[in-house]
């Protein structure tokens, strides 16, 4: 999770969140470039001079500032298309779960199971124990595997929610009559912490998602003492 007045993203759990994190650089780093190009130009003109102002037409430079620009776009382009099909790709998920947005709370269903599923709603500010986390808690866990690839399946029952775990690199939007997917895997086992990103009522700040990832023995454990 994110630490007080953190700039930036939150550490990276998943190999897309890895990735996510690295085209995020790449691009920044072409920002600054163009940035710190344009300022230098600007104050170029403001502190000197002008001459050539009898300069009808350059061809030379005209190309290459209409090349470098589609150049730059094709630099962020292509990159950012490879992690979109790594996002798409199913990669033979070991576990489905199905998470239902609703005003406001999230109910999951592991597909997998004969009868697995519940809600989890956040744990108010005055039930709250010594070092839990404000607005961030939840009464039911979802308790997940670590270095396996799982598939989500999100909707919503009512309005428009965004299922959204920053570590793993995962925003999906939960859409009543639409089943969106995304695929998520975790690196090692902790709490990942979410909200629900899709401004969806009154209640909106009032739904986070809390991932407990664990190695996969504990995760069978788990699951047969809940059905
Ligand atoms: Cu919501």
């Amino acid at each position: 999770m994110a630490y007080p007045s953190q700039l930036g993203l939150q550490d990276a759990s998943s190999p897309i969140m890895e990735e996510l994190m690295n085209f995020h650089d790449h691009t920044l780093m072409i920002v600054f470039l163009i940035s710190s190009l344009v300022l230098y130009i600007i104050t170029l003109m403001l502190t000197t001079k002008l001459t050539h102002t009898s300069t009808m037409d350059a061809q030379e430079v005209e190309t290459i500032w209409t090349i470098l620009p589609a150049v730059i776009l094709i630099l962020i382009a292509l990159p950012s298309l490879r992690i979109l099909y790594m996002m798409d790709e199913i990669n033979n998920p070991a576990l489905t779960v199905k998470t239902m947005g609703h005003q406001w709370y999230w109910s999951y269903e592991y597909t997998d199971y004969e009868n697995l599923c519940f809600d989890s709603y956040m744990v108010p500010t005055s039930d709250l124990k010594p070092g839990e986390l404000r607005l961030l808690e939840v009464d039911n866990r979802v308790v997940l595997p670590m270095e396996l690839p799982i598939r989500m399946l999100i909707s919503s029952e009512d309005v428009l929610h965004s299922w959204a775990v920053p570590s793993l690199g995962v925003k999906t939007d939960a859409i009543p009559g639409r089943l969106n997917q995304a695929t998520i895997s975790s690196n090692r086992p902790g709490l990942f912490y979410g909200q629900c990103s899709e401004i969806c009522g009154s209640n909106h700040s009032f739904m986070p998602i809390v991932l407990e990832v664990v190695p996969l023995k504990n995760f069978e454990d788990w699951s047969l003492s809940m059905i």
